[in-house]
């Protein structure tokens, strides 16, 4: 059998093989204790209210492990600002994505055969049983949390998307790392935020107990940031609706929205266009501006 350092080498060099741009290991353990596991049950999992007046329903939400699995694979793919269309939501998911789950659904075939590995594939929402990605890709050293509150990572800054998958084997953590382009920066990634989500301390850290907060240090309002991702829905759906009034009931709910964004007439095998979610502070961060792909 596999030492967990040759685990750790062995998926790690197939995660790239299948298209990673990035893969690591982390230790389930040491993620049940990390910053975002301990702060979820205590804000709500809702980010159109402030985790002050989060219903009660909203809280004590966390994450559901699998019993046996005791590390974390995490692989990232790179979505560099000449291919803007690997973001673009387009009613099932987007193009980046499928990607990531691509790779994440033949690593873990490939694992049971080879090794006889089970592994498990966490979806992308933390209440349907995901994880939380930054922390676990933070864990496995494959970057840190900057001041956009992003992972950025030395090759591709933050510019980069994240999946994981969990397996009942131990492999060797590769991370963290010392690593740190924060310090010293004028940090133009708050500045661009259209809608200023850095512009005051959203979370205390004296009434939440812990220090390590959402912007590092509680400067990151996702209640202010998810506005944003409000307009910019609406914003897709003025775009495809014939009128103002069609436009608004499109954006009134999600599920309206994207039924009639996957009944666009098929394009000429681009992606079609749904919502380009904002990247201000991502794209303005200089770390890995340089990388094009993989
Ligand atoms: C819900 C969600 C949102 C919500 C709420 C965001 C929020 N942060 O609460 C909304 C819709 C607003 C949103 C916005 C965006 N999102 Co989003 N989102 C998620 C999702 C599904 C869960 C995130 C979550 O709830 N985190 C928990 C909250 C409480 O914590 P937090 O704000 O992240 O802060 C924690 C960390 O910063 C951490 N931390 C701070 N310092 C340190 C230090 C160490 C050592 C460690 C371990 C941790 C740590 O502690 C904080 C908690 O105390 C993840 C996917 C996933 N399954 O993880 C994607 C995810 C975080 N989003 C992502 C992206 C890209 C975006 C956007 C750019 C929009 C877009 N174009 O897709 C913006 C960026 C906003 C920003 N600057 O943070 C990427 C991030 C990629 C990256 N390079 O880091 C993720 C990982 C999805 C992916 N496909 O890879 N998102
Ligand atoms: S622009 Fe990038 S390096 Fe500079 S503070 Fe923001 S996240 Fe850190
Ligand atoms: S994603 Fe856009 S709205 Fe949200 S914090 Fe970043 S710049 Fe601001």
């Amino acid at each position: 059998m596999l030492s967990a350092s040759e685990l750790t080498a062995v998926v790690v060099e197939k995660a790239k093989a299948l298209g990673a741009s990035v893969a690591g290991v982390a230790d389930v353990g040491t993620l049940k204790g990390s910053p975002s596991h301990r702060i979820y049950p205590k804000i709500g999992m809702d980010p159109e209210v402030p985790w002050q007046d989060a219903p009660e329903e909203a809280l004590h939400h966390e994450v559901e492990w699998p019993a046996d699995a005791v590390s974390a694979v995490v692989i990232g793919v790179s979505h560099p600002v000449d291919k803007p269309e690997l973001d673009w939501y387009d009613g099932k998911g987007t193009p980046g994505n499928r990607i990531l789950i691509r790779i994440t659904k033949e690593l873990s075939a490939w694992l049971e055969e080879t090794f006889s590995v089970k592994s498990y594939r966490p979806p992308y929402f933390i209440e349907s049983t995901g994880i939380f990605l930054k922390d676990s890709a933070v864990l496995a050293g494959l970057g840190c949390i900057g001041k956009n509150n992003m992972v950025i990572t030395p090759e591709y800054g933050p510019r980069i998307r994240w999946r994981a998958l969990l397996i009942d084997r131990a492999a060797k953590a590769t991370g963290p790392v010392g690593y740190d382009p924060c310090d010293g920066c004028p940090q133009p990634c708050r500045r661009a935020c259209p809608v200023k989500a850095f512009d005051h301390a959203a979370y205390s850290s004296s009434e939440l107990g812990q220090s390590t907060l959402p912007g590092i240090n509680g400067t990151y309002d996702r209640v202010t940031c998810n506005t944003k991702m409000s307009r910019d829905v609406e914003k897709a759906a003025r775009a495809m609706a014939a009128s103002d009034e069609e436009g608004a009931a499109l954006a009134s709910t999600m599920n309206e929205f994207e039924e009639a964004v996957l009944a666009l007439p098929p394009g000429d095998g681009e992606p079609q266009f749904g919502v380009k979610y904002c990247r201000m502070c991502e794209l303005s961060c200089p770390v890995g501006r340089r990388a094009k792909t993989r």
